[in-house]
């Protein structure tokens, strides 16, 4: 096939939103640049935006939807000339887009022969905001006066130094012992992969000043005590990790003296004493709707460890791709991994019709949690069931229920995308895989998702029924057969409590529980895993998304609870409402003050602060298919939830925040433009 033939196609969607006062339109245009005329095609586009099957499409037909991805043809005996534009119009879409990064992102024509050519896409743009579409992180200049002498992310519990020196070229670790040996190397490494030219570890003979690290009894397990003089720094702590956040305070402060000299100091005198006060300071990512390598999970992971972050819960299962080597069962990766044109699962979120993903191997994995484990981070693999398993389902499609009929719908528009809890098959897979999981990961929590089963799941299943009716009785089952093929949740995720899909749900929580206890687990889940009050409380961690009542009742109800409400720990949030900003904002939206300043146990009795493991953000993938995005996104909001989680709030200040936060590092380095 010639060049020319493969034609050169260029792709403009556009987005009236309901405030300018005209009805809510879509509209996706399709322009022909190549000098062919083409004809018997259809298009593909993906990107967060539905055509949800309320939508009509004007101009064009809705061949295939499967979640975001869509296909299109134009109306029969179409022809798309050279230098023309073909222009389909969605109308009464359920969900409306609110940022540039909720549409189309990715497309491509299927020609007459069936081959697939991919589309330059332009950013969805909005009638009534013309402002710059912003991506890359938000820069937060230092200041020439700051609040404070040193720099340091989180502020320390107690901050009593004094005098100034001229900052050290570098530190020579000293160490005595085993702990403290290997505090100073995981530092030396992680000041290395962070700051590469700083040359923040030297020996002396490169000038390096002398840090002496010393294991002490009477600290709390993340606690230390730094200690300066003119002629040296001593840092004690209880466990390598204290040592390490010692040194992290210690290379932030001369970071910051450095290279703003007019603004920060570098003490000769005085002490710093720390301690966190929330145990679980957590992050999520999601590496199902976008893959992120190796690499840059690890180099997240470091910049976690500089925040002093100390939990990495790694989503690794979705409806649109499976991420973790499975020995068992190769097809999960084989299949699930991976999205493109023709595929077991279409391109999605952005990803165009070549094959795209990736998955992590075992010998990846140990990689990840030794790495973790030296920077004194726990991983918590995730793996979400019984929902969102569109992806494992496509790979093992023999998990379903052979005389399941008809059809349910998530909220994100998957078809039947959940494991069936009343089919022993599914214990067999799901107990082999959690086997292998715990092998490959020592924090021994599983979080096991639970979260956003659709109102109708299994109401087209015959067995899952005859359960309903057994443990239920025959009206909740009467009334959950009568769900099936009903789209519901097109407004947000179903509410289940309650409900026929919560019953069985509840079945299968409590088996996989049991399983997980029995291998000597704790069981995370969000707190959907509530529902039906089934899994055991002493060896539960549920994770609050909703909102914070909603957290706080669950504590009062015996769960320890990790805090994490979508309004605001959610970063796939926009940083504000407006259509040049990047993310998403249907739980709300949040700028790095309003999370900073967010009380996440407002309202809480005492009661229920006793099982409060602390807190988390969470980055979903949707929007983050430009890694300019996820700096924006990310950054700073990550600190100031780590702030949140380790400095007590009558100590907490956004004002010192802002004058310190441009001081940490980004995972892309991507700054937004001036
Ligand atoms: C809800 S909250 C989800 C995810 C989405 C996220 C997007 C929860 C446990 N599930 O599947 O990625 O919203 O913001």
């Amino acid at each position: 096939m010639t060049k020319t033939m493969r034609g050169n196609f260029r792709l403009e969607t556009f987005w009236v939103p309901a405030a300018t006062g005209e009805a809510p339109v879509y509209s996706i245009a399709l322009t022909n640049d190549g000098d062919q005329p083409i004809s018997d095609f259809t298009l593909c586009v993906s990107g967060p935006a539905r055509i949800d099957p309320a939508a009509s499409v004007e101009g064009g037909r809705l061949l295939v939807r499967l979640s975001n991805h869509a296909e299109f043809a134009p109306p029969p005996g179409f022809v798309l000339q050279s230098g023309e534009t073909w222009t389909m119009k969605a109308h009464g879409m359920s969900y409306h887009p609110k940022h540039w990064t909720d549409g189309a992102n990715a497309g491509y024509v299927v020609l007459a022969d069936r081959s697939a050519v991919p589309v330059t896409v332009a950013p969805t743009l909005a009638k009534g905001d013309n402002a710059p579409l912003t991506r890359g992180a938000v820069v937060y200049p230092v200041p020439k006066v700051a609040p404070v002498t040193v720099s340091i992310v989180p502020w320390p519990e107690k901050v009593a130094v004094s005098g100034v020196i001229a900052p050290p070229a570098g530190f020579d670790l000293r160490s005595e012992v085993i702990e403290a040996d290997a505090a100073a190397q995981a530092f030396a490494k992680l000041a290395q992969a962070l700051f590469p030219v700083e040359g923040i570890v030297r020996s002396a003979a490169e000038g390096g000043f002398p840090v002496s690290l010393a294991v002490r009894d009477g600290f709390a397990p993340e606690s230390y005590k730094i200690e300066f003089s003119a002629t040296g720094v001593t840092i004690e702590a209880g466990t390598r990790t204290g040592l390490l956040y010692g040194l992290i305070t210690l290379g932030q402060i001369l970071r910051a003296a450095r290279q703003y000299p007019e603004t920060f100091t570098f003490p000769a005198a005085g002490e710093i004493v720390d301690a966190p006060a929330l145990g679980w300071r957590g992050v999520h990512l999601d590496v199902a709707r976008q893959f992120y390598g190796t690499a840059e999970v690890a180099q997240f992971l470091r910049i976690l460890a500089w925040n002093k972050l100390n939990r990495f819960h790694w989503h690794l299962s979705d409806d649109e791709a499976w991420r973790v080597e499975i020995d068992a069962y190769p097809a999960l990766t084989e299949i699930g991994a991976w999205r493109g044109h023709g595929l077991k699962i279409p391109p999605l979120l952005g990803s165009g019709p070549q094959m795209t993903g990736g998955y992590y191997s075992k010998a990846a994995i140990r990689e990840i949690v030794a790495l973790a484990s030296s920077l004194g981070i726990a991983v918590v693999p995730e793996i979400d069931v019984p929902g969102h398993c569109y992806a494992m389902l496509q790979a093992i499609p023999e998990l379903r229920d052979p005389d399941e009929a008809g059809s349910y719908y998530s909220v994100q528009g998957f078809p039947d995308n959940c494991l069936n809890p009343v089919r022993e098959e599914t214990y067999q897979v799901l107990e082999t895989i959690f086997d292998e999981l715990i092998e490959l990961f020592p924090s021994k929590i599983i979080h096991i998702g639970a979260d956003e089963v659709p109102l109708g799941a299994w109401s087209g299943s015959p067995m899952a029924l005859a359960r309903l009716n057994e443990v239920g009785g025959k009206a909740m089952a009467d009334a959950h057969a009568a769900r099936l093929n009903v789209v519901t949740n097109t407004h947000g995720a179903d509410e289940i409590d309650g409900s026929g899909a919560a019953v069985l749900q509840a079945e299968f929580l409590a088996r996989i529980q049991a399983f997980l206890a029995s291998r000597g687990c704790v069981t995370g889940g969000w707190q959907e895993a509530a529902h039906g009050n089934v899994i055991d409380k002493t060896k539960s961690t549920l994770f609050g998304w909703r909102t914070v009542e909603a957290s706080a009742a669950l504590a009062g109800e015996g769960y320890d609870m990790v805090v994490c409400p979508g309004q605001v720990y959610y970063l796939d949030m926009a940083n504000s409402q407006a259509w040049s900003e990047p993310g998403a904002s249907w739980a709300g939206w949040s700028d790095p003050e309003k999370l900073y300043t967010f009380n996440p146990v407002e309202g809480w009795s005492d009661a229920q602060k006793r099982h409060l493991l602390g807190v988390q953000c969470c980055i979903w993938s949707e929007p983050m298919t430009d890694r300019g995005v996820f700096d924006r996104l990310v950054f700073p909001r990550l600190s100031a939830l780590a702030e949140t989680g380790w400095t007590l709030p009558k100590r907490k200040s956004f004002a010192r925040f802002a004058a310190l936060a441009g001081l940490m590092p980004i995972l892309y380095g991507i700054y937004e433009k001036p």
